[in-house]
């Protein structure tokens, strides 16, 4: 059977986190894949905090398993939203795409278990420095907000550096990468793609079939010249911005005005003309929607069945 550290830190049965997906992770999808015995994740992100409290409260009366809330903590609002997860109890913060430091006091005397993603060694081992219970390593494979290094090489190095349990995410869809980032010294992982088209997860049909039709190279990065480069599945509006962030001539105004709202009009409305759809390189492995359930099921069973077969290797 396939267990790990990060079993027992969050109380989980299975090495799995769900990624929580801004716009997109909401009570359905995270209380069913808590119920399949990974950890579920709200996204706090593209709601207010009385949404967010109300999702809270669904997933609370959906499972009696843990779930976690990520925080992106660029977005509007966060900092109510850091006092509203110790209010409402919740067993596991995650958080991306900054740094959480000035809410870790609170957090902890709270008891909650603060997993922060890290997507390279020195901010991994800040921290671990300030009490987080684990670190995501999210190497650029991933969709959305990402950072330069792969999954492959910053794994590896962020275990080299930190004692606390490492959980690998960024280009991992399946029971291969699951026993890979074991491999590598993680003790668990965060998918969020697969996770995409699970059956449970709300998104408009149009942004499921894109995902069920992407081909290995369908993503690119845009947004590197703004500072915050975001992956996405290439798209008429995507593509453009690529060309315009290379030409100096346009003005950064510009730039923002064409992905405001991109991820939003992808999740509700499909957009094809507008929308921004979020997705990491392993989009291409991607064949069928599934439940939540059978998506946990299937990648520990793949991952268990190559694990036994390991010793295969040594002659
Ligand atoms: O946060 C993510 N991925 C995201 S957030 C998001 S929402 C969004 N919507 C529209 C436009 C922009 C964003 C979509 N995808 N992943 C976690 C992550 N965190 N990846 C990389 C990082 C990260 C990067 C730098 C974490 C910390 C960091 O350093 C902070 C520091 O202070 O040094």
């Amino acid at each position: 059977m396939l267990r790990s550290k990060v079993c027992d830190l969050l109380k989980i049965e299975y090495p799995i986190l769900q990624g929580g997906m801004a716009w997109i992770a909401d009570a359905a999808l995270a209380s069913a894949v808590s119920e399949a015995g990974g950890l579920g994740i709200l996204s706090a992100m593209g709601t207010d905090c009385e949404r967010l409290r109300s999702e809270i409260c669904k997933v609370k009366t959906l499972t009696d398993k843990p779930f976690g809330v990520n925080l992106m903590l660029m977005s509007p609002g966060v900092e109510d939203m850091a006092k509203l997860v110790v209010e409402e109890g919740v067993p596991v913060v995650t958080t991306g795409a900054g740094n959480p430091s000035k809410y870790m006091e609170a957090w902890l005397a709270a008891g909650i278990k603060v997993v922060p993603v890290a997507a390279s060694v020195a901010f991994a081992r800040l921290m671990e420095r300030i009490g987080a219970s684990a670190v995501i390593a999210e190497g650029g494979e991933a969709g959305g907000h990402v950072g330069d290094t792969s999954t492959m090489a910053l794994v590896p190095q962020v275990c080299d550096a930190v004692r606390i349990p490492v959980i690998a995410a960024g280009g991992i869809g399946d029971g291969r990468g699951l026993a890979a980032c074991l491999m590598l010294g993680a003790s668990g992982v965060q998918m969020g793609t697969r996770f995409l088209v699970a059956q449970e997860c709300g998104i408009h049909e149009n942004y499921k079939k894109k995902i069920l039709k992407a081909s290995d190279i369908a993503t690119l990065v845009t947004g590197r010249r703004s500072g915050h480069p975001i992956r996405t599945l290439k798209s008429p509006v995507a593509r453009r911005y690529a060309e315009m962030e290379f030409d100096r001539s346009v003005c950064d105004d510009q730039l923002s005005g064409l992905r405001a709202g991109g991820l939003k009009k992808a999740v509700l409305d499909g957009s094809e003309s507008e929308g921004y759809f979020m997705a990491g390189q392993i989009a291409g492995m991607i064949r069928e929607e599934q439940s939540a359930r059978d998506i946990v099921r299937s990648v520990v069973s793949e991952a268990e069945e190559l694990l036994k077969r390991c010793d295969a290797w040594l002659v």
